[in-house]
């Protein structure tokens, strides 16, 4: 009995499975033009993904292929996440403050007398050079949305409601969204392809309940009219949502994926399910139980052989260990 490495080629056949094609991909999934040049010790200012309008103080703690795990500074490691090397959500020192946003500082340092030279100095550390940033340099078209435009969103923490927001920030081409009058916990990051959010009055047509804002005096005599005016803003227009076109996935296609439950892991993965806007992944070799759904632009998602392209170990089937027996000779 010859041995010989697993390989995507042979599983496939084996399995008589299909690779989920290339073009399927939005360009953060797919293969990387350049290299991750970030190194262990770097600082940057990045997205806290658990708390995605606050940018914070943050440290790479390993490198993975492309993939970094940042560390929230001053924090214990358990809010550790890994991130692609050219995730927007990276930013370089300095970010904050010429874009006017607020960036939450490293436990223990004093609001006012942050100084990104003097800390770096101070803990020996070193910034990540801007040019590492590839979210820096995307091209923006202007989109219509502006900060303080109104809209109706769904609740991704609550996904069955559909509320009156704000676009609290506007950056590059993400829209930051914002629930009326609750705290920022439910607030994302999206682009004007977002299935989740929609123009002032799509409620109204849809037939829909629309969820007013929280301690709303009289939530059953809501008008956006009358709203807009006691609060003197716009409602984002119309032409500004651009529909997002079908994904393509189909059940039984093979991808590489991030599994979030031990997110330093990429499996040999199975789409098992779609809908519109999000795919049902299953990892090979493993129960059902552990499936889950995902966004089809996802950036834990990628085609085969992007693990071995950029030097990041992939999790083979359960039982299939790396090595495994070829039938025949
Ligand atoms: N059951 C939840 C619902 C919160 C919904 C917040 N959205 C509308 C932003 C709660 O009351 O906490």
């Amino acid at each position: 009995n010859k041995k010989r490495a697993w390989s995507w080629p042979a599983y496939l056949e084996e399995e008589r499975a299909i690779a989920a094609p290339v073009k399927l991909f939005k360009e953060h999934q797919t293969f990387p033009q350049s290299r991750n040049s970030f190194k262990v010790g770097m600082k940057l200012e990045g997205l806290d993904p658990s708390h995605p309008s606050l940018f914070c103080v943050l440290s790479v703690a390993e490198i993975q292929g492309y993939r970094v795990r940042l560390h929230f500074d001053g924090y214990p490691e358990c809010y550790d996440f890994w991130a692609n090397a050219d995730s927007w959500d990276m930013k370089p020192a300095g970010w904050c403050e010429k874009n006017g946003h607020k960036l939450l500082l490293p436990k223990g340092c004093k609001d006012g007398d942050f100084n990104w030279s003097m800390y770096v100095k101070n803990c020996r550390g070193q910034l990540a050079p801007k040019h590492l940033f590839k979210s820096l340099n995307t091209s923006v078209t202007p989109s219509g949305f502006r900060a303080g435009m109104k809209l109706e969103a769904i609740d991704r923490k609550n996904p069955s409601l559909i509320c009156v927001a704000t676009i609290a920030a506007v950056v590059d081409n993400r829209l930051l969204i914002h629930f009326d009058n609750w705290d920022d916990t439910y607030d994302y990051w999206c682009d004007a392809s977002s299935p989740y959010i929609h123009p002032v009055g799509y409620c109204e047509e849809a037939e829909l309940t629309l969820t007013t804002p929280a301690e709303y005096k009289q939530p059953k005599s809501f008008s956006w009219e009358k709203y807009l005016e006691e609060t003197g803003t716009q409602a984002a227009p119309a032409r500004a949502f651009k529909p997002r076109p079908p994904h393509g996935f189909q059940i039984g296609m093979k991808v590489e994926a991030v599994d979030r439950r031990n997110p330093m892991l990429i499996r040999v993965t199975t789409v098992v399910d779609t809908e519109d806007h999000r795919l049902k992944i299953h990892f090979d070799g493993w129960s059902s139980e552990y499936d889950y759904w995902v966004e089809t632009d996802c950036p834990d998602l990628h085609p085969l052989g992007w693990c071995q392209k950029t030097g990041h170990p992939l999790q083979y089937p359960n039982g299939s260990t790396e090595l495994v027996t070829a039938p025949g000779q």
